[in-house]
Order: structure tokens, then C-alpha cells, then sequence
């Protein structure tokens, strides 16, 4: 991968969580780019880490068990798997890219985005298609709680992904076909999709650390 040497770590700006929030400002300034919109680096003049190094998600048609089965283990795999891409980072404030999201913000919303998954398998398992509450991963990102060490995440993941494997290898294929809904889209939504999309999800941020990692020298 090509070596960046017109960019450097404090050429990038970096989201001031110590900073009180003006409504005002926010709303006129450019909104933060997060880990999963196509960056704005496409023709700029240093090269950055590519936004999909593990290639982007693709979903079957129908359940497909094995699928499931993979990617359950890829869920279980996640704690170890992320903690092991962090160890002896030297800039956890580094963003991945220009723009984007910073290795600390990064880890923590893994576990935003999981916890937010794990809640909606529960949901579809023990309510009738219900309609699950979708949530702004950028304003969470930018919270008081995003600016910890990533300690707390990574125990957090742990615990979770714990639960939500075990809950999830106990279910059949009555179970895995349960519908739910996200407000104001009329699409119907099975329950397999879910560890088939964070199980690429984990995946790919792992992948995203570890290229900026390499890329950036950190
Ligand atoms: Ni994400």
C-alpha cells in the first residue's frame, strides 16, 4: 500500500468531545463523515485506506443456514479478533481516514451498533413483528461516552457477543425466519439477516483499523 508522506496526523480534524455543542454551529458545519458513508477522499491527492477492504456486504435471497452458521462464528471471533487489531496502537485519535471516524470512535460504535443488534434479535424473538427504533450512529459517536479508552467496549463486546451467540445457535429455522421492521420503510426484515449483516459489519471495521493502522504507521 502506497506510503503517505504529505499527510500527517495533525492535518486532520478531530471532533472535540470536550467541547460544549452549539446547535448552531453544528448545523451549519459539514457533518462528520462515519466508517460507512463513501468518503470524500475519491480524487484527492493523497491515497487513503479503501472504505471496503473486506468488500461490502452481500446478503442471500432467503436463509441460508450455512451462511448463518459462518457468520455466527465470525460474531463469536469479533472480541478477540478486534482487541488483537487495537494492541499496541500508538493513536486511538487517529482517524481511519481523512474525515472520518477515529480508531476510539470507531471501536465504540462496534459495540453501539452490536448492542443495537443484539436488542433487535431479542425484539423479533419475543414480539410480533415489531418495529425496532433505529438510531443516529454519528450524534452517538460524538457523545461523552465515545471519548473513553476502548477498554470498556471491548469488555462490553465480549459480554454481549457471548450472550447473543449462544441465543443465536439455539434457534431454528421457524426462528431465524421471524419479521421485523424499521419505522417509515415498508420492508419486511427476517431475523437470519441480522448475524449475517454484523458478522461482515465486526469484520469489516476490524479491517478498517488494520489498514489505517498500517497505512498511517500507528
Ligand atoms: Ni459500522
Amino acid at each position: 500500500m502506497a506510503v503517505v508522506e504529505s499527510v500527517t496526523v495533525a492535518a486532520y480534524p478531530r471532533v472535540d468531545l470536550a467541547r460544549p455543542r452549539d446547535p448552531a454551529s453544528e448545523q451549519a458545519a459539514p457533518r462528520p463523515l462515519s466508517c460507512h458513508d463513501p468518503v470524500a477522499w475519491v480524487g484527492r491527492s493523497a491515497p487513503m485506506p479503501e472504505t471496503y477492504p473486506i468488500g461490502r456486504l452481500t446478503l442471500p435471497a432467503s436463509l441460508d443456514l450455512g451462511a448463518v452458521m459462518t457468520a455466527i462464528d465470525r460474531i463469536e471471533a469479533l472480541p478477540s479478533v478486534l482487541t488483537a487489531a487495537l494492541d499496541g496502537c500508538a493513536d486511538l485519535d487517529h482517524p481511519i481516514r481523512e474525515g472520518a471516524w477515529t480508531i476510539r470512535q470507531l471501536t465504540h460504535h462496534v459495540a453501539d451498533s452490536h448492542m443495537n443488534a443484539f436488542a433487535r434479535t431479542k425484539l423479533a424473538l419475543t414480539v410480533d413483528g415489531p418495529t425496532v427504533l433505529t438510531y443516529d450512529e454519528v450524534a452517538w459517536s460524538r457523545s461523552a461516552d465515545a471519548a473513553l479508552p476502548v477498554e470498556p467496549s471491548l469488555a462490553l463486546l465480549g459480554g454481549l457477543h457471548r450472550r447473543w451467540v449462544e441465543l443465536l445457535r439455539s434457534l431454528g429455522p421457524a426462528e431465524l425466519e421471524r419479521p421485523w421492521h424499521v419505522p417509515d420503510k415498508p420492508v419486511t426484515y427476517q431475523l437470519w439477516r441480522l448475524p449475517l449483516v454484523y458478522g461482515w459489519h465486526g469484520d469489516h471495521h476490524v479491517a478498517q483499523i488494520e489498514r489505517a493502522r498500517e497505512h498511517f504507521g500507528i
